[in-house]
């Protein structure tokens, strides 16, 4: 026992993982570790609430495991696992899906995003996920959910089917609380600015990938979008360069003053240079590590083993409790 208090936080295996997954997620979870006690979930449940590649998605979840591990996700302080590997997972989804009013799922504005234009043939996964999500987090008796920006509404649903549960059945989940940093906590795509960087958008320009060679990651910049100003400064109404200006912040720890400073006088050409540098040095060590990891596949199946059952104690012991509380025992 412990009582340090309790995070998870979920990563879907859609695509090569990006700099915003790093900058928004997997960064502060690392840096967090010893604060916490943290399970950490590759959510390949998630993954398929749209249309998707068997081969690919399996290719995915294990490259994803193997860059958290990279990034410096530690085994021996962080439960790491894959969400198909416990299947209390949708067991509970289930029952908490019997427990989430439609209009609450219908708000939500991924979902608004997401099935734009599908009309009636829209996936009902894609529809009910968050109370899956839900699921992943009550699962665990979770106090706090590191998160960016764009899943905060997620965890805030999560908290009123945590809240609604307890006054039916009885206390029986802690209600989670979204914990979002601020800088670097929405990243934006390169080719868009107005878009939030994302695995599942297409566009070879679009997002930087943690495991992109340094000249990759250096022709994504220089071909950023900006604008057509000279002058290097954060304003919220020039998102191009204030994506770049903000990505360089938080890998460099200046503040805004310093780094408006730094480029005076300088053009677009010189910030998206020095940041293409700044961003490859920094993910340098990462693809190092990916690469001995990846090494021997073995590794990876003992990490997924030993996640998965570490997981499955503390999964199956809510489940109990739950099953209890609904009258299905
Ligand atoms: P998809 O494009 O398939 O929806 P995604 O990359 O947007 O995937 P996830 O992999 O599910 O999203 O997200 C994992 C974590 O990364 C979440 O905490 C999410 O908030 C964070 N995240 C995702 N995109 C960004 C971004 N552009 N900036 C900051 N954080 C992000
Ligand atoms: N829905 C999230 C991924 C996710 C998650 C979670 C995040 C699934 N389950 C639990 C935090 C906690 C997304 O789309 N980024």
């Amino acid at each position: 026992m412990t009582d340090k208090l309790r995070v998870f936080s979920g990563i879907k295996p859609s695509g090569d993982p990006h700099l915003g997954n790093y900058l928004g997620a997997i960064r502060n979870w690392v840096a967090d570790q010893e604060r916490y006690e943290n399970f950490f979930c590759v959510v390949d449940q998630h993954a398929i609430t749209v249309p998707y590649d068997p081969e690919e998605l399996r290719r995915n979840v294990r490259q994803l495991v193997a860059v958290l591990v990279a990034c410096g996700i530690d085994t021996e302080r962080s439960v790491l696992f894959v969400q198909s590997h416990v299947p209390e997972h949708t067991e509970l989804a289930w029952l908490l899906t019997c427990n989430t009013p439609l209009g609450w799922l219908q708000r939500m504005t991924q979902f608004k995003d997401k099935s734009v234009g599908q009309g009636e043939s829209v996936g009902t996964g894609l529809l009910t996920y968050p109370a899956l999500m839900a699921a992943d987090i009550l699962l665990y008796q979770a106090a706090v959910v590191p998160v960016g920006d764009d899943q905060k509404q997620h965890v805030e649903l999560a908290r009123d089917i945590a809240g609604r549960f307890n006054s039916l059945y009885g206390e029986t989940f802690v209600v989670p609380e979204p914990v979002i940093r601020g800088v670097g906590a929405r990243v934006m795509g390169l080719d868009d600015p107005t878009r939030k960087m994302s695995k599942s958008v297409a566009g070879q320009f679009h997002a930087v990938g943690l495991l992109d060679e340094p000249k990759v990651i250096q022709k994504k910049f220089s071909r950023a979008v900006t604008d057509s100003q000279q002058e290097i400064l954060f304003d919220d109404n020039r998102p191009g360069v204030t994506n770049l200006l903000t990505i360089h912040q938080v890998l460099s720890g200046l503040t805004k003053e310093e780094l408006e400073a730094r480029f005076v006088g300088k053009g677009y050409g010189d910030l998206k240079k020095e940041l293409g540098a700044l961003v490859a040095e920094a993910l340098a060590p990462i693809q190092q590590r990916y690469a001995e990891l990846t090494d021997d596949p073995q590794v990876l199946d003992r990490i997924l083993v030993a996640g998965a059952e570490q997981a499955s104690v503390v999964a199956g012991q809510t489940m109990e409790r739950v099953r209890q509380s609904m009258g299905l025992r």
